[in-house]
């Protein structure tokens, strides 16, 4: 009889490999794995920022607990979120530096490896210039760590060319934001959702990508309110939709200016708002009147009964939020049509009151953290512009250098990318950033990597990217370093130290610390620890529009969150913006902007007579470095596929399973197919997770907003056929049609 299998034996399959962690004497209870400590947290995956308890034991992460008492998501986790305890104690976890020799990566010293990378950064600043060494951020490091990496920048590097990956996230909205209302956060908090009458979600697929926000949005049913969906694909939360307009990709401009048409035309705007609070109305209401009904139904696709009956459940509300993800940012005109909701909101007076407000859904862990306090290429800490003067000259005196010496803005993420392949850039050095797979065009990217004289990677997994640098710095997780972290709701949050960096493995601060160091900028980076960058921060921030002075880690896990700005010791946060109807801008009013229609960047034709759009499932996490390394996650959606409709899988002879060949005027992806009905019928939807042949970014266009130069993600032209199988070579493929790379990947 065959031995029935030990709890052990159960999870290692359920979960695969990555379930590797014995104490040293083997489990002496099979079942229960006691916990010396639980430690509370947040969750990394995803802007929500969910309280969660880890288990730790003998400095392992072992399992986890809710945290009931986090007011903002109760205990309530998501399927990433039961799962984020597994990546720790992976087998690919990188547990010290490694370096490029001919036969790939060798485990090298911390010494020899910051030798290296300063060497090679001293010799490409002299040969070249300061401007040809760049550095790359990311949203999912603590707001600590972000700042540290912008003063690194500028103050060690002395480069003009620093951004991070929030650059291919939050920036259309948070320009649009900065334009209106002088200010980047969302103007209300989550528990404001349930007092709407109407919620208007465009362009965010909130089951899968903000699953805990789902229940704020019953919330508001169960209360009464009204819940209208617009969205090419018809997402989980639309199946409880009171109305779903279903619009064409790219054409969220034309469908939100034709509803302020008809708020306009029926007289439904508040005068009495407009007049006392905002400028620029008269221009933007003049610029609305040629975007009637047939031409808005035209464009768009949606009924006209339904564009005037959304508008009109709006104008008539007493209270109505407007929230937007990706969907509507991922254009070439990602900024407008962020301004064409905020017109909407102030035209209607919702904003700075009770149950309303237009709202940006933020996607990374702290992707509103990560960009308030100086990684993106223009900005200096407490989201001051490094453009002015004043600005420049009050953090030159915090971190004690001349303001002259702080470089003049850089070049955005995409914009670096392209630098570097047409030969500007010469060296990069990239912390919590996957290029190679979320960037547009990644024949493009793969191809500008092997041009870098000198490639640094600070991460912990080798990242599809990583497989391309000469030096990766073995980074830390999450959990393994002291910080604060912002969620979606604006409310600042501690992530708590719950273990060391295994093996050789340094925390990100210190590894930026020391190269600063080694370059010979030790006396401006004299941090012990995460405490001593804040104490930095708090007064970098202060006076500046996020505003951290009052914000430390005993106040944060006291009120279980402060919402910035927070002025002083004694403030106790700003969870809703705009109470008093004052704005962030320099004449304190909100101002109405008038936007401009823009063609997308990759237009459809005869060859290419389909839209591609591009975006995420629940169980995968961004370019998949981290989730596609848990087993139980990979297991809920193993491979891209290619969402089709019915009607146009028949006309392609294409069942559900079957393999299709997308093609874009870049390349060609061959995926299997998922035929549903949840999805506009000429339009694909490729979730972007997987690297290599599964690329979907092999796909995409590299044209960007010219505000916010964000990447056109959501629009691209494709055609589709049917294949008979995947492709031949596919570990090859990428490599060899480009010959362009110097790794795997
Ligand atoms: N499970 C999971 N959750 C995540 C993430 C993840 O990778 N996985 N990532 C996090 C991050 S960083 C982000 S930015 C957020 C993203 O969160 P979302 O923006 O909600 O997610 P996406 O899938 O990128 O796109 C949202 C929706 O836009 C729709 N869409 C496509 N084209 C258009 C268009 O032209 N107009 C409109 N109105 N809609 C369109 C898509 O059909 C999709 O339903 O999610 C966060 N949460
Ligand atoms: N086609 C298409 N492309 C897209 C999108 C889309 O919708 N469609 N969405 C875009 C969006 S919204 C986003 S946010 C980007 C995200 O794109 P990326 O930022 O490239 O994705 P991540 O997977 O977060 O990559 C981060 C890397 O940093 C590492 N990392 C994570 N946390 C830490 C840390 O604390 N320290 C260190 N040192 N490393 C860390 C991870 O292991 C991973 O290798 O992708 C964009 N690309
Ligand atoms: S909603 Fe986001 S933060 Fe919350 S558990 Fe899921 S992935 Fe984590
Ligand atoms: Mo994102």
């Amino acid at each position: 009889m065959a031995k029935a299998p030990v709890a052990e034996e159960i999870l290692s399959e359920k979960f695969g490999p990555h379930l590797n962690y014995k104490p040293p004497g083997g489990w002496t209870d099979e079942s229960v794995h006691p916990a010396e400590k639980l430690v509370k947290t947040h969750c990394c995956f995803c802007g929500q920022q969910c309280g969660i308890q880890l288990k730790v034991r003998e400095n392992r992460v072992i399992g986890f607990e809710p945290w009931e008492e986090f007011p903002f998501n109760h205990g309530m986790l998501c399927p990433k979120g039961v799962k984020r305890y597994l990546q720790g104690n992976h087998p690919d976890r990188l547990l010290s530096p490694l370096m490029r020799s001919d036969q790939g990566f060798r485990p090298a010293s911390w010494d020899e490896a910051l030798s290296f990378t300063v060497s090679r950064m001293r010799e490409i600043q002299k040969k070249y210039g300061k401007d040809a060494f760049a550095i790359y951020g990311g949203a999912s490091l603590s707001t600590e760590k972000s700042y540290l990496l912008g003063k690194f920048a500028r103050v060690a590097l002395g480069t003009r060319h620093i951004d991070y990956n929030g650059r291919l996230c939050m920036v259309s909205a948070g320009t649009a934001y900065k334009l209106a209302f002088g200010i980047d956060r969302s103007p209300i908090p989550w528990s404001e959702i349930p007092k709407a009458e109407v919620l208007f979600v465009i362009g965010a697929n909130i089951g899968d990508c903000a699953p805990i926000t789902t229940d704020y949005i019953w919330r508001c049913r169960d209360n009464g309110g009204k819940l209208i969906v617009a969205d090419p694909r018809m997402t989980p939360i639309t199946r409880n939709a009171d109305l779903y307009l279903p619009l064409r990709p790219g054409t969220d401009l034309a469908l939100l200016m034709g509803m302020l048409y008809v708020i306009l035309r029926d007289g439904l705007q508040d005068r009495e708002f407009i007049e006392q609070y905002t400028t620029g109305f008269d221009a933007v209401a003049e610029s609305a009147k040629q975007w009637d009904l047939p031409r808005v139904a035209e464009m768009t696709g949606v009924p006209p009964e339904s564009i005037e009956k959304a508008a009109r459940w709006i104008g008539k509300s007493k209270r109505a939020i407007m929230m937007h993800a990706r969907g509507l940012e991922h254009q070439s005109k990602g900024v407008e049509n962020c301004l064409a909701v905020l017109n909407i909101a102030l035209a209607t007076g919702n904003i700075g009151r009770d149950g309303a407000g237009p709202t940006m859904i933020t996607g990374q862990g702290n992707g509103q953290g990560g960009r308030e306090h100086g990684q993106k290429c223009d900005q200096l800490p407490g989201q001051r512009s490094l453009a002015d003067p004043a600005a420049r000259e009050y953090v030159a005196g915090v971190w004690g250098i001349q303001p002259d010496e702080l470089p003049q803005p850089g070049y955005t993420a995409e914009e670096i990318m392209e630098a570097i392949h047409r030969g500007e850039i010469k060296g990069l050095l990239s912390t919590c950033f996957n290029p190679l797979v979320s960037l547009p065009d990644a024949n493009f990217t793969r191809e500008a990597l092997s041009k870098l004289e000198f490639f640094g990677v600070i991460d912990f997994f080798l990242s599809e990217t990583a497989h391309h640098a000469d030096v990766v710095l073995a980074g830390s997780l999450h959990e393994e370093e002291d910080g604060l972290g912002c969620s979606a709701e604006g409310r600042v949050i501690h992530w708590q130290k719950s273990i060391d960096p295994p093996g050789e493995a340094r925390c990100d601060s210190d590894i930026i610390i020391d190269l600063a160091h080694r370059l010979g900028r030790g006396e401006y980076f004299r941090f012990e620890n995460p405490a001593d960058i804040l104490e930095e921060l708090r007064i970098a921030s202060r006076g500046g529009v996020a505003d951290y002075y009052g914000i430390t880690y005993e106040r944060v896990d006291k009120q279980m969150g402060i919402f910035w700005p927070c002025p002083s010791l004694d403030h106790p946060g700003t969870p809703r913006l705009f109470v008093d109807r004052k704005f962030y801008t320099h004449d304190g009013k909100a101002h109405f902007n008038v936007t401009e229609w823009r063609p997308s960047g990759d237009p459809i034709n005869d060859e290419y007579p389909l839209f591609l759009t591009t975006g995420r499932v629940v169980s995968q996490y961004l370019s998949g470095t981290q989730t596609r390394r848990i087993g139980a996650l990979v297991d809920q959606y193993p491979e891209p596929r290619a969402e089709i409709h019915p009607r146009l899988a028949e006309q392609h002879g294409i069942k559900d399973s079957d393999w299709v060949t997308v093609t874009t005027r870049r390349d060609d992806l061959t995926i299997q197919a998922m035929v549903v009905k949840t999805i506009r019928p000429d339009t694909v939807f490729i979730p972007y997770h997987w690297a290599g042949i599964r690329s979907a970014n092999r796909l995409t266009h590299r044209t960007l907003d010219p505000r916010s130069k964000i990447p056109e993600f959501k629009v691209s032209a494709c055609r589709i056929a049917r294949a008979n199988g995947p492709d031949p070579s596919p570990d090859d493929r990428g490599a060899h049609k480009n010959g362009a790379s110097r790794g795997g990947a």
